[in-house]
């Protein structure tokens, strides 16, 4: 008997493992609290796993497969992987276990300690899901310091023959249209409808609920918007193409708060859960470059997220773990305030961003970099916390994932090994790309006084705070020099400003 394991995000119907259908195979899914607990996780992101667990194993069922599912009630769950594991294969006379490498560092260490200690053979498999290999960025950036992405994509580029012509040049001549996507969205063009999906699992979380699993946000269980399988992610992926993809590009930075996701795709959970493919979504932008229906800058932006950020934060993770997730570069202590657990702040920037975390388990990535992530750098938050609240909040945060974008892009809490320099702004640039300033309880001008807007004197503290770190980084030569120009009565003034802010942190 071969025992075969699905992780929660491993939920990919085309892996080889299902090609065929074998007496001789069990494959076993399993609803633990380890998985539950070791982050305080939404509410919406233990709904859809478990009813996309659950409508995998229903579909692998009806195809044949032998399938051992556990339930979070059921009474013989051990409620962690190797206990539940060492159970059926002693039960079911297994010779082998085999499972698909996994995503996150905790769990690979976890399952690669059992086949130590089982005496039966123990194999790990590819999840036949990512363009590159965990040590892709390792083996690329070997003794390098800074590890830039873009050189990584260029390489996935080439090696991939994405966007590329026949003398191995980028399609237009550029690898980076990124400075066309840079414009605020002023109420055209007409938003796509913003949940195209909609569920009903009320069961499913009563039975989440009477198991005493702990989480926080808003659960809507009459109308739960992510896919739980296959076809509601390819329905998702058709819909983005054909509404959103033509604007990605140039409102991918844009915030408004007339919508929780713009031109976003909201493909981030079935991407991470496997129930699509990263080739295909690449695929399908490209095919509506080449028919007329997207601009190359809009696609080459789209394609750069998944072939580009998406596999080289992967292999970031993978080079580094575990150490990765202790750094703090800055030595910030502060807990979160604790209006990341209501978005009741007067910011109206963060009581949007953080408040539709809370309801939708989600933000896109410009309220999750240059809101949330910029307050939290500028206020001195403690980066762990930081993570723990990411890992928590998102619908699509998994640690491989998530860990590299909120310590190292968001914090810089790695010293700047994935970003080459903080990603923090005054005001003003929330302002540019957004609508949130306009009936602020705060003044976006002022940087002094009642109704200053914290982000500019908080903006100011953090680079005078961290000259010693900072000053030395040619991208912010600008920043000293201002600094440098500024009479010192300014100086002390803002940093009081600032000082009063931290100091009432829960209140602002
Ligand atoms: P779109 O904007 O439509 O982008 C398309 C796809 O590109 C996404 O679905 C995602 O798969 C990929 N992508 C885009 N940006 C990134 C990136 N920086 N890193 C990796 N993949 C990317 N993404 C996660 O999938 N899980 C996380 O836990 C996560 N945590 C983040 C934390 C912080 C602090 C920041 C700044 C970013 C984080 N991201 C994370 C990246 C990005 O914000 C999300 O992938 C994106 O917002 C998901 O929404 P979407 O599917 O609508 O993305
Ligand atoms: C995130 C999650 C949750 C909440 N619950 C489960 C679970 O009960 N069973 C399971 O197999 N997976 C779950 N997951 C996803 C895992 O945490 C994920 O597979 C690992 O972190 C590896 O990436």
């Amino acid at each position: 008997m071969i025992l075969r394991l699905i992780l929660g995000d491993q939920l990919n119907p085309l892996h080889s493992w299902f090609t065929q259908v074998d007496e001789n195979v069990l494959y076993v899914m399993m609803e633990i609290r380890s998985e539950t607990d070791y982050v305080l996780h939404h509410g919406q992101k233990i709904l859809a796993i478990f009813a996309a667990m659950r409508d995998f194993a229903k579909q692998l069922k009806a195809q044949g497969h032998r399938i051992k599912y556990i339930t979070i009630d059921a009474v013989d769950n051990q409620h962690n992987f190797v206990a539940n594991l060492k159970w059926l294969v002693t039960r079911y006379q297994v010779q082998t276990l085999q499972y698909q490498e996994p995503d996150e560092w905790r769990v690979d260490q976890q399952l690669s300690q059992l086949a130590n200690e089982l005496t039966i053979s123990v194999e790990m498999c590819d999840s036949e899901h990512f363009f590159s290999q965990r040590d892709s960025v390792s083996r690329l950036f070997q003794g390098k310091k800074q590890w830039l992405m873009e050189r990584f994509y260029r390489q996935m580029r080439l090696q991939h023959h994405v966007l590329i012509d026949e003398q191995r040049q980028p399609i237009g001549g550029q690898w980076n249209f990124d400075h066309d996507n840079r414009k605020p969205w002023r109420g055209q063009p007409v938003l796509p409808k913003t949940w195209p999906i909609h569920h009903q699992h009320s069961q499913l979380w009563q039975t989440i609920q009477q198991a005493g699993v702990n989480s926080f946000g808003q659960v809507s269980t009459e109308d739960m918007p992510w896919p739980i399988n296959r076809a509601e992610s390819l329905t998702l992926l058709r819909l983005f193409i054909k509404e959103s993809l033509p604007y990605f590009g140039d409102y991918q930075d844009a915030m408004t708060v007339h919508s929780e996701r713009l031109f976003h795709s909201l493909l981030s959970f079935a991407l991470n859960c496997k129930m699509l493919q990263p080739k295909e979504v690449v695929s399908a932008a490209i095919d509506a470059y080449e028919q007329g229906q997207a601009s190359l800058s809009t696609v080459e932006g789209f394609v750069r997220q998944i072939l580009g950020w998406r596999e080289y934060v992967r292999g970031v993770y993978w080079a580094t773990m575990p150490q990765y997730a202790d750094h703090n570069y800055f030595q910030h202590q502060r807990d979160l305030p604790r209006w990341f657990w209501s978005g009741q702040t007067n910011m109206r920037c963060l009581a949007h961003a953080i408040g539709q975390s809370l309801t939708q388990a989600y933000a896109h990535h410009i309220q999750r970099l240059m809101v949330i992530g910029n307050f939290a750098l500028l206020a001195g938050l403690k980066p762990q916390a930081v993570h723990q609240w990411y890992l928590g909040v998102y619908i699509d945060a998994f640690e491989w994932v998530e860990l590299p974008n909120t310590l190292g892009m968001s914090q810089f809490a790695d010293g700047g090994r994935l970003a080459t320099k903080p990603y923090v702004s005054s005001a003003s640039y929330i302002d540019k790309m957004s609508d949130y300033c306009q009936g602020c309880h705060y003044n976006k001008k002022q940087r002094i006084g009642d109704k200053a807007c914290p982000f500019n004197s908080l903006y100011w503290h953090f680079f005078i705070r961290h000259q010693a770190l900072l000053s030395k980084n040619p991208r912010l030569g600008i920043v000293y020099k201002q600094i440098k120009m500024m009479p010192l009565e300014t100086q002390q003034a803002l940093q009081q400003q600032a000082s009063h802010y931290l100091q009432q942190l829960d209140t602002i």
